[in-house]
């Protein structure tokens, strides 16, 4: 058994799953999965010996439970990474973490309307408060990269934590054809081209476990 173990749930649905993991996978830092298929009868029962909040993704590193993405991720930052899951510059730390918090408590209306599915592909027309919702994230990649990101291709140039935190959103926004200014889509292409994404993606589509729809939207 490995210190490092990540509890993730469907790789299909899982979208908060998906954060730690990819930030685990861009920095190498070795980790032992340990899978489980949500909303089964037997979830409860398998998540109950990990997770406090019965919730995925859960860390577990030796005798410390980290669970929630966000508190996950900082901690993946602080204990493996020298704090270089955020960027280096005070200003961009800033805006890396306002950006990461935003997407993590706020559009409720994406994660219920268009929530990550790793096999959907078919263009699905928002409701008016998703279009402002789109807008708004359309808004905030465009002008994150215009501002920092001139040293690489992600939001502050480099990968950091709010590459993680935005993974899920760019393959919900390619499976229901989200449409974006010429700046969001190159950015999310540059999260949909990432190896790991890419991974995770074709790893999802072959899970066999199928949500009813009131489950999968809130996944
Ligand atoms: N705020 C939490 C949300 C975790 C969450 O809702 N996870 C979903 C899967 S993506 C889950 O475990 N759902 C199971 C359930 O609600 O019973 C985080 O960021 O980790």
């Amino acid at each position: 058994m490995k210190d490092l173990r990540l509890v993730i749930g469907d790789k299909n649905y899982s979208s908060w799953s998906l954060c730690p993991w990819l930030l685990l996978k861009m920095f190498d830092v070795g980790f032992e999965e340990i899978q489980i298929a949500l909303y089964q009868d037997n979830t409860a029962e398998k998540l109950g010996p990990y997770s406090p909040s019965l919730k995925v993704p859960v860390l577990l590193h030796k005798d410390i439970t980290v669970w929630d993405s966000m508190a996950i991720c900082e901690y993946i930052s602080e204990r493996f990474l020298g704090g270089s899951g955020w960027p280096a510059n005070p200003k961009h730390k800033a805006s890396a973490r306002s950006i990461s918090a935003e997407i993590h408590s706020e559009f409720h209306q994406l994660k219920e309307e268009w929530p990550m599915n790793c096999k959907a592909s078919y263009r699905m027309a928002p409701s008016d408060k998703l279009v402002n919702e789109i807008a708004r994230i359309d808004a905030i990649w465009s002008h994150i990269r215009r501002r920092y990101g001139e040293n690489g291709n992600y939001l502050f140039g480099r990968f950091s934590i709010s590459d993680c935190m935005f993974a899920s959103v760019a393959i919900s926004f390619e499976a229901y054809s989200a449409e974006l200014s010429a700046d969001a889509h190159t950015y999310m292409q540059t999260l949909l081209d990432n190896p790991f994404v890419q991974k995770w993606k074709s790893l999802g589509r072959r899970e066999r476990e199928q949500l009813a729809v009131a489950y999968a939207s809130s996944a």
